[in-house]
């Protein structure tokens, strides 16, 4: 019979081609030798390294399933979520940073770009010498994107943008912003448009003071009369399912990342208590520690077999969204849990930055929020189910 690996249960690791090992392996060792020894520094002050952009793109990390032509690694999706947990393993932010790049600002350049918007944003995109960010989220329009207040008029030869956008990843250091608007000259429905950093009326405050995704910076992007050219708007697709073809991926890779962070966890939790004695021996002897750590094991195990499951579909052609909110909910949900349960397992040194379950605990609640809260992809599955719409 078959040996039993703890930390691999189930083998997934054998269900991998050997591109998506060789990739993941890429993936992990940048994350363990550079991203690993800087993020509690980077937490702790807030800091957001632009050169991290730089050395993901030399090492193919972005844009991982695009086409080679534009930059991109051109592999599967599979390939993508492994990135995704080796890179939240360290750190939730700098998942985001990756994701924000490569699912909501790639892909829908490349899915509804023409071919001139492809060729001159992508391949800069892909290296990392341009950064991106994605403006959907407004102050009043957060769950509820269709109530969005920004507009795009039509004008001489293009279009004047007017609004503001919240929370958004990324945007503060952007080069290129992806932001979605209700545009007059199309009937009022939502388009997609390409902004570029520098361009008069257009501005990115930083939020500062979060509590959570310290390493990753969140702004605003203000809109007072931006004025584009034609070329701009991303002319292949209109109304919801543009921003919502950006999501279905991102969420998809937060599926694998929160795994990640979640085994991190579970693993700290392992050698701390394996190491830890109390009343004469390891605290890891005792059976509600045990219970701890068989249930992170068996989360986590399924979780990302379901991940893997809806990569394969995806790559196949097959993903439906309601997949993806089915993990993206549940595996968000479960690495609160099992982050929560680490800290715990870790006493007092568990509120600490060096011993890192703390700061996997706060990334987490952000996760669990954007992207659809947990409760929205519950009602999308709901509204699945029952045929029944609950929302309003
Ligand atoms: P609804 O009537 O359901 O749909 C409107 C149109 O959109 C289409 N659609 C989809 N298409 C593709 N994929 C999906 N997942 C889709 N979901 C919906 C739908 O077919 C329809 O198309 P059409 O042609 O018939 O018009 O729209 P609704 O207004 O009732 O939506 C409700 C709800 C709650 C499901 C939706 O609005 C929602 O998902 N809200 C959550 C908002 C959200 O996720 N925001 C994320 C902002 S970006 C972000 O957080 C980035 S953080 C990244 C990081 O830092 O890592
Ligand atoms: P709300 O929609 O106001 O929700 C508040 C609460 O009400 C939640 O618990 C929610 O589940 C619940 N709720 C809402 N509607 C219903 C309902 N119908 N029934 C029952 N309960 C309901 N957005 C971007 O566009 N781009 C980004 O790059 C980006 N990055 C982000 C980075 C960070 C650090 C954070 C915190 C957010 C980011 N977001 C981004 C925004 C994120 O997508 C939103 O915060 C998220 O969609 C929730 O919207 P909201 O904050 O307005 O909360």
């Amino acid at each position: 019979s078959a040996g039993f690996a703890w930390d691999d249960p189930l083998l997934l690791d054998d269900q991998l081609t050997e591109d998506e090992r060789m990739i993941r392996d890429t993936a992990r060792s940048y994350a363990q030798d550079k991203l690993q020894p800087r993020v509690v520094e980077a937490y702790a002050q807030e800091i957001t390294d632009t050169a991290i952009f730089r050395e993901m793109g030399e090492l193919g990390l972005l844009g991982v399933t695009i086409p080679e032509t534009y930059g991109g690694a051109e592999a599967s999706y599979v390939a993508y979520g492994l990135v995704a947990r080796e890179v939240e393993r360290v750190d939730s932010g700098y998942r985001s940073m990756m994701s924000v790049q490569s699912s909501l600002v790639m892909y829908p350049i490349y899915a509804y770009g023409d071919e001139t918007q492809r060729k001159s944003y992508l391949p800069k995109l892909a290296s990392g010498e341009w950064i991106g960010c994605f403006g959907l989220t407004e102050p009043d329009a957060g769950s509820d994107p269709a109530g969005m207040k920004t507009r795009a008029t039509k004008i001489d030869g293009g279009y004047r943008l007017n609004g503001a956008k919240t929370w958004i990843s990324n945007a503060p250091i952007a080069d290129v912003f992806v932001v979605w608007a209700k545009s007059d000259a199309h009937e009022g429905a939502i388009r997609g448009f390409v902004l570029r950093k520098g361009t008069k009326g257009l501005s990115a405050p930083k939020i500062g003071g979060k509590l959570s995704l310290r390493a990753s910076v969140t702004g605003e992007i203000v809109m007072e009369g931006v004025e584009v050219g034609e070329d701009a708007l991303l002319p292949n697709v209109s109304g919801l399912k543009g921003p919502f073809g950006c999501l279905n991926r991102a969420r998809y890779g937060i599926s694998w990342g929160t795994m990640g962070a979640a085994e991190d966890c579970w693993h700290r939790a392992r050698q701390y208590t394996l190491d830890r004695k109390q009343f004469g021996r390891p605290l890891a002897q005792t059976q509600l520690i045990q219970k701890k750590l068989a249930d992170m094991q068996t989360e986590i195990a399924l979780g990302l077999q379901a991940s893997l499951r809806v990569g394969r579909l995806f790559d196949e052609g097959r993903m439906a969204p309601e997949m993806i909110s089915l993990i993206k909910r549940n595996n968000c949900g479960k690495a609160l849990t099992i982050a929560r349960e680490a800290r715990d397992m870790h006493g007092g040194n568990g509120i600490m930055g060096e011993y890192h379950v703390m700061r996997h605990l706060q990334n987490l609640e952000t996760v669990n929020t954007y992207e659809g809260t947990h409760d929205v992809h519950a009602l999308i599955l709901g509204r699945a189910q029952t045929g029944l719409q609950a929302f309003f």
